[in-house]
Formats: structure tokens, C-alpha cells, sequence
């Protein structure tokens, strides 16, 4: 019998729509290998990569990654094969990735927050046994990390390669409609799913994100949120940066110090963060004693920006905001930079393509008329068709017409902009860090003294959401909230991830007779947990 391992990652579209997307101009059969031989080839002395340390030309960039590509090449790993990639964001970031793509390796992005049981599961999920990771940096130990997690035999150290002789050859490149990497989804339900995207899809995106953001030789985009994450890599991010000829400024930290002072050092034309983030450079902008008048585009996205938070932008940074509303599957909405105050405000923006398809549906399946709130649905050139390795996840997230169910809630205007108005799912979006419920509830099962457990999000004023966790306790001594806490982060999680309060409660509500949804269950206690804070 053959090894039961997962399949080699897979994304394809229907071949009309397929033919249709080449048609149309938005795949043309590039890939990320050419994309920085020409970028190289063009504009060889260019900056392409900062950090508070190290400069690289565009020239230096690629000569790195063929270094790379080469030692990847002369310990044995074939094309095709999977490699988990955890970087900090610095500027070897981009030397190590595009030294994988140089060697047909694909990339498998965690998250530098991740731990040893999210990378376990990357590496079940995908099959890689290698890792893709730096020395201890910032005061986070990522080989130990990674030693923690049996599946992966080999770790390769990022700043420390070893020498291949320079006459190791290359291998063609891929096909440019095959699987260029794997992004990891936030995980709406249960444990995070593998999304594949292909070199044509993913760089279309990119290329297309970087006109809309109005990107050119002389922009330079500061990396301030992780650079592996979905909306710091393509909206327009670290790659539409390159795609433009412009320079990427790599900060370790978002706090507004480091951020602002990388701002008027490099002069900063472009950056990107999240929403909480975004509240406090705008609390100390106005003390700071950094210039930061280069600055001409805050993006701001991962979950929602409030307009009063909005509004602020411009008076106090005196720069225009861009509020994106992106998901890592695909789909990606902007405000556009020349759009009335008013959109830029009170929306999300509209879709990068105009093939990308958008339904807003209500909970039986029927379109709504624009101005009313309802699931959005959603395909086009560069929204995927399905996980990897993941049938159950697919039926459940994906139509039989191809269209992903983003588990958003949406108003269409008639202009076709969004307003995002929150989730049919139960995941907590603290801080646009995506958190399943359900994961968590699994790990905080395992702890002898819980019964049972519920994780629900609750607003918070700073992080748009927090999670709390509801548990009945078996009996015999309640263990404290910060034992319950500390239990989870043993587990070796993502911080993100621990509970940010646990309320203990005797039952979960009288409404509980037969069968009751999770669903339900959760929300019952979020509005019962409310009323009684309101109450208080
Ligand atoms: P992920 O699937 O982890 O890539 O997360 C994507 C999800 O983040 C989206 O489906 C939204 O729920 C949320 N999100 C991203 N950007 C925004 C935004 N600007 N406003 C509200 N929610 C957002
Ligand atoms: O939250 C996201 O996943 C996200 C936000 C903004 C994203 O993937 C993106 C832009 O591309």
C-alpha cells in the first residue's frame, strides 16, 4: 500500500472560469521565482528590504534566496515539498522565503506567535517534517519551538544555512497555476484549515492590491503587523511592495515608538494594522517627536474600524485611510484612496476585481436587497475553491457552485461597497487575531478540574472583542482563573489564544433541555454575562 500521507496541495477553477482569468489579464503566468529574477533584473540597486539592522538591494535580495535556494537544494529537498515557515519580521524574511519558491519548496506560514501545538498541527496537515525558522530573536526562542514538535525531524535555521557549492543547479519553475504556498485560515471552526494558493491567483492579487493602494518605485511600505500574515503579505503588503519596485521596512515591534521611528527614519510612504492599533498611534501621534509627515496611506483592516476611529485619521495623521476587509481564503475589499470621506469612513470598501462575484444572502439562501444585512458569499480570480486535506471543512464552507461562505455578515450599498457588521460564526476576533471557540473549548476540556466549557466573545473596548471563557467545574476546589490560564498556555498555544477572563457559572442555562446548539448555548451566555454587566 501506498504511505497514507496528505496529498500534495491542489487549487483549481472550473477551466472556463479558468480561461476566463487569463483572458481577462489578472493570471499571466508568472511566478514568484520570475517575479524576483525581474524585479532583480530591472532595478538591481533599489532598496527592496529594511530593518532596524540590515539594507538589501534588490540585486542582494536574490542573490541571498539563490544562496538559500541552494543549501535547501543540497540537503536533499525535493521540489514540491512542504517546509513550515516561522519568521519574525525582519529583514531575512524575504532572502529565506523567496529562497523556498527559488527551490520549488512550498511555504507552509505560521505565525511567529504560534507554538508547538500549531505547528504540530501544520505539519500533520500538510506533511511537512521540516521547518523554515531563525535563531532566538526578540527574546522568542523558535528553535526550542520547534523541538517541541516530534513531526518536525529537521529545522533549518534561516540565519544559518549551510554553505552548497555555487555551482548547485536551480530547478525549473513550477507551473504557475500550481501551489505556491499554504496560508493558514483563522480557524472559524475548530483547529486552523490550509489554503492553497496558487503563484497566478495570489500574484494577481498582489499586483492588482498595489494599483489600488497606489504603489510605485517610490513607496515605501512599512511591515508593522506579521509579515506572514495574509493582509501584511498581499494587501498590497511586503509582495505588492516588491511587485512595484518600492521598499519594504520590516518592524520586529508595532508599538507606536518602534513603528514611528521607523517611519521618519526610512520615510514610510505606506503601512498597515489593525484597528486597536491604529487607536493608539492616533493617541500618540500627537506627542511624538518623530516625523511622520511621509506617511500618506494608514491601512487599517482585520476586523472592524470603527468610524469614530475612522474619523480621526486624517485630522490628527494627515494622511488618508484605507480600511481593508480581507480574508486570507481570498477575497479582499478596499476603500479606494480617492473615494468620498464619507466611504472611506462608513465602509469597508468595495472588491479589488470586477470578477470578483459577491451574494449576500439571508439564512435560507435568498439574496437580499442592497442596504440589508446578510451572509456573504463569495468567488473569483483569487478566492480558493477549497482547503487542504480538509472534506468536512470544504462541504460545510464552500457552495456546490464554488462560492466560499466567508461567515460574515454584510451591507451591499448599491455602489457594491461593504459594511461589515459582524459574524454568523462563533470565532473571536480579538484584535484581528481570528480564535475558534471550539479549539479552545477542546483544550480547556482536557483540564481534569472542568466539566464542561463555553468561549464566547465579548465586545472590549480596546480589542474590538476579548475572549471569556464560561465553566462549570467538576466537583471538589475550583482551580483560580489564572491556573486556568496558565493550564492553557502549557498546552503550548499561541498567546492569543488564552482565555482573556474565565467566569465560573453552575449550569449553562435552563433553556438546555435535549439537544441544544453550541451556538445558541454561546450566545445565550455572552447576553446573559452582558445583561448582568450592564446590570452591575
Ligand atoms: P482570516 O480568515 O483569518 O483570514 O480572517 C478573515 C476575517 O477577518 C474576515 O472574514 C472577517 O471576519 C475579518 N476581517 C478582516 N478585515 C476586516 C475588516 N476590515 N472589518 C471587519 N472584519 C474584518
Ligand atoms: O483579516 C484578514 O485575514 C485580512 C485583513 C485584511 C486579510 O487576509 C487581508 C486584508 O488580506
Amino acid at each position: 500500500m501506498p504511505p497514507l500521507g496528505p496529498e500534495p496541495p491542489r487549487q483549481t477553477w472550473p477551466t472556463p472560469l479558468a480561461a476566463r482569468y487569463r483572458t481577462k489579464g489578472y493570471w499571466q503566468g508568472e511566478t514568484f521565482a520570475a517575479l524576483l529574477r525581474s524585479a532583480a533584473a530591472r532595478h538591481p540597486q533599489r532598496l527592496a528590504v529594511v530593518d532596524a539592522t540590515t539594507r538589501l538591494t534588490y540585486a542582494e535580495l536574490l542573490e541571498q534566496a539563490q544562496t538559500a535556494a541552494r543549501a535547501h537544494i543540497a540537503a536533499g529537498l525535493p521540489p514540491g515539498t512542504p517546509v513550515i515557515f516561522q519568521m519574525p519580521n525582519t529583514a531575512l524574511f524575504l532572502p529565506a522565503v523567496f529562497g523556498l519558491f527559488l527551490a520549488g519548496l512550498i511555504p507552509v506560514f505560521a505565525l511567529p506567535a504560534h507554538r508547538e501545538t500549531e505547528l504540530a498541527h501544520f505539519a500533520a496537515t500538510s506533511g511537512a517534517d521540516t521547518i523554515l525558522t531563525l535563531s532566538r530573536h526578540g527574546g522568542t526562542d523558535y528553535p526550542a519551538i520547534a523541538a517541541k514538535v516530534p513531526a518536525l525531524s529537521r529545522v533549518l535555521l534561516a540565519d544559518a544555512l549551510p554553505a552548497a557549492p555555487t555551482d548547485t543547479a536551480l530547478p525549473a519553475d513550477p507551473a504557475p497555476d500550481s501551489v505556491a504556498f499554504l496560508q493558514i485560515s483563522g480557524g472559524s471552526t475548530g483547529l486552523s484549515k490550509l489554503i492553497p494558493r496558487t503563484h497566478d491567483d495570489y500574484i494577481y492579487s498582489f499586483r492588482a492590491s498595489a494599483a489600488i493602494s497606489g504603489l510605485t518605485p517610490d513607496s515605501v511600505y512599512l511591515c508593522a503587523l506579521p509579515a506572514a500574515h495574509n493582509f501584511a503579505m498581499s494587501s498590497p503588503g511586503i509582495f505588492g511592495t516588491l511587485s512595484a519596485g518600492g521598499c519594504v521596512v520590516m518592524a520586529l515591534s508595532a508599538d507606536a515608538e518602534t513603528a514611528f521611528a521607523l517611519i521618519a527614519r526610512e520615510r514610510v510612504t505606506i503601512t498597515g494594522v489593525v484597528p486597536p492599533l491604529a487607536l493608539l498611534w492616533l493617541q500618540a501621534a500627537p506627542k511624538t517627536v518623530h516625523d511622520l509627515s511621509s506617511l500618506q496611506v494608514l491601512q487599517v483592516g482585520g476586523a472592524k474600524f470603527t468610524p469614530e476611529g475612522a474619523a480621526r485619521v486624517r485630522p490628527i495623521l494627515g494622511c488618508t485611510l484605507q480600511q481593508v476587509f480581507g480574508m486570507a481564503e481570498g477575497l479582499v475589499n478596499y476603500t479606494r484612496l480617492d473615494d468620498p470621506e464619507d466611504t472611506i469612513i462608513h465602509t469597508q470598501g468595495r472588491p479589488i476585481s470586477p470578477d470578483d462575484e459577491v451574494l449576500v444572502l439571508d439564512d435560507a439562501g435568498n439574496p437580499v436587497p442592497d442596504g440589508t444585512p446578510g451572509h456573504l458569499l463569495t468567488r473569483g480570480p483569487y478566492t480558493i475553491r477549497a482547503y487542504h486535506n480538509a472534506p468536512e471543512a470544504n462541504a460545510r464552507s464552500f457552495t456546490e457552485d464554488g462560492f466560499y461562505r466567508t461567515g460574515d455578515i454584510v451591507i451591499r450599498r448599491p455602489n457594491g461597497y461593504l459594511t461589515v457588521q459582524g459574524r454568523a460564526g462563533d470565532h473571536i476576533n480579538r484584535a484581528g487575531e481570528k480564535i475558534s471557540a471550539e479549539e479552545i473549548e477542546d483544550h480547556l476540556l482536557a483540564h481534569p478540574a472542568v466539566l464542561d466549557a463555553a468561549v464566547v466573545s465579548i465586545p472590549d473596548e480596546f480589542l474590538g472583542e476579548r475572549s471569556c471563557a464560561f465553566l462549570i467545574a467538576r466537583e471538589g476546589p475550583r482551580p483560580k482563573s489564572t491556573e486556568i490560564k496558565a493550564f492553557v498556555r502549557a498546552r503550548g498555544l499561541a498567546e492569543f489564544k488564552v482565555p482573556d477572563q474565565v467566569v465560573w457559572v453552575a449550569a449553562f442555562g435552563t433553556t438546555a433541555v435535549g439537544k441544544v446548539s453550541r451556538k445558541a448555548l454561546r450566545a445565550d451566555l455572552r447576553a446573559n454575562y452582558l445583561q448582568q454587566e450592564a446590570g452591575a
